[in-house]
């Protein structure tokens, strides 16, 4: 009995010890977690309350026909001298868009699709940001083909061309505290991955399909006119800051060195 109680003595002894130690790496793992990870509110990211206006024509705000679309939520706002309709912003390490509207809507069933031309063949677009209310209810990132016309625009659905989704309450802003904006992100990583570039020109609609356009073209076009009619200046967009990036790994390194010089208790 008594050889009995001594190996279950062993035992617990040993088993406390494991549970000490990996309750340090949980603790080390949680503060590196918290120390690493941006301030958030509920989500993944922080939204921008700094919007950049798009440009086109070297400087001319990027504007839409006003009230020219029905519904209202998917009338892109603006004319040649009001204030632009789309915007950007590299923030929290996404990129984030913003479309202005001229109206909102309690329950949209619409695309609002920002495009982008990254091969500078400005008669053919490479891709997609699209927040799709209409059948997936989700932001895609996705390949395009078709050109040059606009009405030629054609959004790919299969598996193979959906490249990134995001979820709407993520990645989406849908008319904010009730004014008429739709904001969606992607992460600046992500987007780099695929198209292998952050420069581009850029095309912003609104559409009641998620593979075509069809509602609001840009700059006052219409079905039949070109692809580069209504790019936008080139945006090079930044690389965001990998301060906190390369701090974050000399910590883990550090932290990693404390704990294997730590002597073994096995
Ligand atoms: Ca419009
Ligand atoms: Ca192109
Ligand atoms: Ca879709």
């Amino acid at each position: 009995m008594k050889k009995n109680s001594n190996m279950g003595n062993v035992g617990l002894f040993a088993i406390s010890n494991l549970l000490k130690r990996n309750l340090l790496r949980y603790v080390v793992t949680a503060a590196l977690a918290a120390a690493l990870l941006p301030t958030v509110h509920g989500a993944l990211f922080n939204w921008t309350t700094q919007w950049t206006p798009m440009t086109v024509n070297g400087g001319t705000q990027y504007y839409h026909d006003p009230n020219d679309i029905n519904p209202a939520s998917v009338d892109l706002l603006g004319n040649a001298s009001g204030p632009a309709c789309a915007f950007w912003a590299l923030h929290d390490n996404h990129i984030q868009f913003r479309l202005a509207m001229s109206g909102t809507s309690q329950n949209p069933q619409a695309v609002w699709q920002v495009f982008f031309d990254t091969d500078g063949n400005e008669n053919t677009l490479e891709y997609v940001l699209q927040l799709d209310l209409k059948v997936d209810n989700r932001v895609e990132f996705a390949k395009v083909t078709g050109g040059p016309t606009l009405e030629q625009v054609s959004v790919g659905t299969e598996t193979t061309d959906i490249l990134w989704t995001g979820a709407r309450a993520d990645y989406a802003n849908v008319f904010p505290a009730n004014a008429s904006y739709i904001d969606l992100a992607i992460p600046y990583s992500t987007f780099v991955a695929f198209t292998g570039t952050s420069s581009a020109r850029l095309l912003f609609t609104t559409s009641a399909d998620h593979n075509n356009i069809n509602k609001d073209y840009p700059l006052g076009l219409s079905s039949s006119d070109l692809i580069n009619a209504g790019l936008s200046d080139n945006v090079a967009i930044p690389e965001p800051s990998t301060g906190l990036a390369v701090g974050g790994l000399m910590l883990l390194l550090a932290l990693g060195k404390k704990l294997r010089s730590q002597p073994s208790q096995r």
